[in-house]
């Protein structure tokens, strides 16, 4: 009769034995990535925990891709300038929405390149500037010659450097008065900050 009971117990202690190993092989592994809000790549509450790989995007080029043709807030189908030269002379200013400075303006470092409206205008980065999630501001005006008339505001926009990031590009729509829209698109590189 012991031995019948002994037999019983080892039997059920493998049992329960045998469940828990199944139990733990079961448990979900931990998932590492990048936790930090402020990198293009972050899995903020998707991972489990930062395993140090995050990297961060700092600003190569600005770009816009094309704008309104017409100064349609000034009138529909005003040129911006007087009989010649019409094409818009770009300046592109870009900061944080908060900030009082412009961490980027193209005027001082590109003059006012005149742009027709559906080519890109490249700016190259003058320094480099790291994204962060926050929100940003950039106005693109037409510059004019004072006294004869003064520069005019060809779009402006807020967005979200984080959250509108992607491959490489962070892109953003501005809009005039007139509802016409212009596209600004930031060129940024990936890397580790040490
Ligand atoms: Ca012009
Ligand atoms: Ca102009
Ligand atoms: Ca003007």
């Amino acid at each position: 009769m012991i031995h019948k009971n002994f037999v019983w117990i080892v039997a059920i202690m493998m049992v329960v034995f045998l469940f828990d190993a199944c139990r733990k092989n079961q448990e979900p592994l931990k998932v590492g990535g990048c936790g930090d809000a402020n990198s293009p790549e972050g899995q903020v509450g998707l991972i489990d925990y930062d395993d140090g790989s995050c990297l961060y995007g700092f600003i190569t080029e600005y770009q816009i891709t094309y704008h309104p043709q017409f100064d349609n807030a000034a009138g529909t189908g005003v040129d911006w300038d007087f009989a010649t030269n019409t094409d818009a002379d770009l300046i592109l200013r870009i900061k944080q929405d908060t900030a009082s400075d412009w961490f980027f303006n193209s005027e001082s470092g590109f003059g006012t390149p005149e742009i027709q409206h559906n080519d890109t205008a490249r700016f190259s980065a003058l320094t480099e500037y790291q994204l962060v999630n926050t929100s940003y501001r950039w106005d693109l005006y037409d510059h004019d010659p004072l006294p004869l008339d003064d520069n005019d505001l060809i779009s402006s926009g807020t967005f979200n450097a984080i959250a509108n990031a992607s491959d490489g590009y962070v892109t953003a729509k501005g809009f005039n008065s007139a509802g016409d829209s212009t596209e600004l698109r930031i060129k940024y590189d990936l890397r580790k900050v040490y």
